[in-house]
């Protein structure tokens, strides 16, 4: 085709005028003059130079045939494919003339959008996805570009394009795959066979760069974009609000974690309903928009106005009226369409420059089938299992890029249309799946406790499992990260409510965090069972320390005592035992160090001890050299400290190497290997922990052992008994909605568990397992712990003192 010229394809599409240029080929205004003249785009593919004739038209079959596919699509979401037609031995897509912006232009043109327009053109992608995903036919190529903006639709265009762009580069023997690696997920850079959860991390990257205005990972040069990719978590969101739940949940690099359909639709509809009552600006944790957002879209609304360039036409247009609501499910049609009420045009420039992808030999060849299970995975092992995976790959797609060797194309392969699912019909005997959730720093400086409890929980699924504690029902453990930041909490809760298998939580560990997720869990009714938190107001309120006690969550429950017991078990031991009378209270401003602190000081000053000085830390400073001197000065003959290890460590070796040659004692947050190994001066420290030694308890020799045998590369840490313990009480739970639903899982089973674990009574690994009136553990012993000879050793054990 030529620049100007009024070629005529197939004998019927007349071409007018060019509109558009991508990567992958030009498109035009045309007219089909078999049909009265109506307005068409033409999209022509080229094929890059250098191809011989067989290849020419091998792909030429193949794309005819995978575009074909595509016209079967019927969706106001989807682009409509009238016509796939050759003409000088490229393929030529005939499409509906679509009047409107692509969201690439309106990015460019007003920066990041508001979050509430994002979640609608995210609902309605969503939509769109749906239907082409019940058709087996995965997009491949999701991004801004590809999403056009009109009045009232939102439009997917160029579906099956990536198919041909990918096998024509392939068939090139370049090594590289054309496509958009901003928005690829990283099996997609693997070069695996493509699946929805592709097009699922593609509509949480495109919703991500809409609504902050940037893609979610950006590097320089596509080596470190890779990277990225690969290791990285994407950059966190800072204009989001209530979409930050459904752009973790489609980013997350899991294909098999990855959200699904079903709960991607839930979060936007959840996101949507907030950015509409202006919850976000009541005070959640993930809303921070409070700057002011661009304007509403510019679309275009004359016809003639198809003449003048895209440029020139997207900076004029007049806004559109809102979108519908999204359905609360992805299958809902708009009934109101009136396609030749839309006519179009489709400007084809991407926001980021199309840009080679190296990619290891695929293990199948592309196709348009193939939709993958989505949602929830096998848990741990599966994740485990696809990060060593993934590292690997990493490595073979930088060596391609590097050394630039060709790929070799396994053209004769057969495409299964299963596309990697599952195959096999389920029989009716199958077991119903529940899920247990765990929530838990599984990265950063707690990680090694967070991934102890992880493992724990995991445990108790596998044994259930195996010994079919649950007559009927398999167990799933499903983990999410918190990295011990509150600001995680709120997300997380909301990916565990979206998703219907989830009947209860394992975790957190971190009481600031349980403070975010506890009242989005209690709305929804879903039960978690913390195995680590110790403030008392998660249970008892806020007014617990006036002895006023009020139950916040009926959901939240614990198998750990509290800092009730924890402050003044420290307090006598300091001053009626180790003869403490001075003592400097420190804390690191968390939910858990300042309970702490203030249960401590309420029962040392009864006890006739003088806090002689009291000061808070910023975690992050970790020069404590001033406050050293503090402590010096005050006369101070131990300091009490509520926080973490991670701020302990430094905070005792500074005091030490100050000259402050006193104890430093802290609770169960310090009680952890890792005190030990990043203080040299832990010498003489002390700390409460929870419960008695482990070593003194029948049934955590036989978790111990079980631990060790189901070959957990991580420690189960000084949590992962009470994580166990924390599990089962979710299992008897299960067991006992099950029982007293005739031996099936009631429809509102969730609904039914927080009275469930609420009535349980057993022996677990830690002790006794029930729980009181607040949700708290009945099971309320404590132990003192000092550093001797470079290890935790046992002081003094025994019951809280009531
Ligand atoms: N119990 C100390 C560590 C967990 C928490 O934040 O409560």
């Amino acid at each position: 085709m030529t620049e100007q010229n009024s070629e005529l394809i197939a004998g019927r599409y007349r071409l007018v005028e060019r509109i558009g240029q991508g990567g992958m080929g030009r498109v035009w205004r045309g007219v089909d003059q078999q049909l009265f003249g109506r307005e068409v785009a033409i999209k022509e593919i080229l094929f890059p130079a250098g191809l011989d004739d067989g290849d020419r038209a091998t792909l030429l079959r193949r794309f005819t045939g995978e575009a074909r596919a595509a016209v079967t699509l019927s969706h106001p979401g989807i682009i409509t494919i009238h016509d796939v037609v050759e003409h000088r031995g490229a393929p030529v897509i005939v499409m509906e003339f679509i009047r409107g912006q692509s969201l690439a232009a309106a990015i460019r043109e007003q920066g990041r959008l508001p979050v509430q327009r994002v979640a609608e053109i995210g609902a309605a992608m969503l939509d769109a996805l749906t239907e082409a995903h019940g058709a087996r036919i995965v997009h491949r190529d999701i991004k801004p570009d590809n999403v056009l903006l009109t009045k009232d639709r939102v439009v997917l265009t160029d579906f099956g394009i990536a198919h041909l762009a990918d096998a024509t580069t392939k068939l090139s023997h370049s090594g590289i795959v054309i496509g958009t690696p901003h928005y690829m997920p990283p099996e997609q850079l693997e070069g695996k066979r493509p699946t929805a959860a592709n097009d699922m991390w593609a509509l949480g990257a495109t919703l991500y760069h809409a609504v902050e205005g940037h893609p979610p990972f950006e590097a320089e040069g596509l080596h470190a974009l890779a990277v990225a990719v690969f290791t990285r978590p994407h950059r966190q969101p800072v204009h989001a609000g209530p979409l930050a739940p459904v752009l973790d949940a489609l980013l997350d690099k899991d294909p098999l974690e990855r959200a699904g359909a079903a709960e991607a639709a839930e979060l936007l509809a959840s996101a949507l309903r907030s950015s509409r009552s202006g919850a976000n600006a009541a005070g959640g944790a993930v809303v921070r928009d409070p700057e002011p957002v661009p304007g509403p879209f510019p679309v275009p609304e004359a016809p003639t106005e198809q003449a003048r360039t895209p440029t020139e036409r997207e900076a004029e247009l007049p806004p559109p009226p809102p979108l519908p609501t999204p359905a609360p499910a992805p299958t809902a049609k708009e009934s109101a369409y009136t396609p030749d009420t839309l006519p179009a045009s489709l400007p084809d420039r991407p926001t980021t420059p199309p840009v080679p992808v190296p990619v290891p030999p695929a293990e199948d060849l592309v196709s348009l089938g193939g939709t993958a299970p989505q949602g929830r995975g096998e848990g741990a092992s599966a994740r485990r299992r696809a990060l060593t995976r993934r590292s690997a790959v990493l490595g073979v797609a930088v060596a391609t890029l590097a050394v630039g060797s060709a790929l070799t194309w396994h053209f004769n392969r057969d495409f299964s249309p299963n596309g990697g699912r599952p195959s096999g019909g389920g029989s009716a005997a199958a077991p119903v799946t529940v899920v247990i959730g765990v929530e838990a720093p599984l990265s950063g400086d707690m990680s090694s406790l967070g991934v102890g409890i992880k493992n724990s929980a995991d445990l108790a699924v596998r044994t259930a499992n195996r010994t079919r504690h649950v007559p009927g029902v398999n167990f799933e453990i499903k983990a999410l990260d918190d990295e011990a930041d509150p600001a995680k909490g709120r997300p997380n809760a909301a990916r565990f409510t979206a998703d219907d298998k989830v009947l209860g939580i394992v975790g957190p560990l971190n009481s600031g965090v349980a403070q975010t997720m506890a009242e989005p869990l209690g709305r929804a009714n879903l039960v978690n069972v913390s195995p680590a938190n110790t403030n008392p107001v998660l249970t008892l309120g806020p007014h617990w320390a006036k002895g006023v006690k009020s139950r916040p969550y009926e959901t939240y429950f614990r198998t750990v005592a509290t800092d009730v017991d924890q402050g003044p078990f420290a307090a006598r031991y300091l001053h009626d035992e180790a003869r403490k009378t001075k003592v400097y209270v420190i804390d690191d401003k968390s939910a858990y160090g300042t309970s702490l602190t203030s249960a401590f000081r309420a029962a040392y000053t009864k006890l006739g001890g003088a806090v002689v000085g009291a000061e808070q830390v910023d975690p992050a400073e970790g020069d404590f050299t001033v406050l050293a001197s503090k402590v010096r000065g005050s006369g101070a003959e131990a300091v009490y400290f509520g926080g973490y290890h991670t701020t302990a460590g430094p905070l005792s070796q500074q005091l030490k190497q100050a000259g402050v040659t006193i104890p430093l004692m802290g609770g169960d947050g310090i009680f952890d290997q890792q005190f030990l190994t990043t203080n040299a001066k832990a010498e003489g420290d002390l700390a409460t922990n929870i419960g008695v030694p482990v070593e003194d308890l029948a049934g955590a020799a036989d978790f111990r052992a079980e631990y060790q045998k189901a070959g957990y590369p991580e420690a189960a840490g000084s949590y992962g008994p009470y994580a166990y313990d924390a599990a089962w009480s979710v299992i008897e739970a299960v067991k006992t909605v099950v029982a007293a639903h005739g031996g099936t899982l009631p429809a509102d089973a969730r609904a039914k568990m927080p009275q469930a674990v609420a009535g349980l009574a057993f022996d677990g690994v830690t002790g006794r397992v029930a729980f009181d009136e607040y949700g708290d553990t009945v099971n309320r012993q404590l132990t003192v712990y000092a550093v001797k000879g470079g290890s935790w050793t046992t002081v003094r054990s025994g019951p809280a003192v009531p």
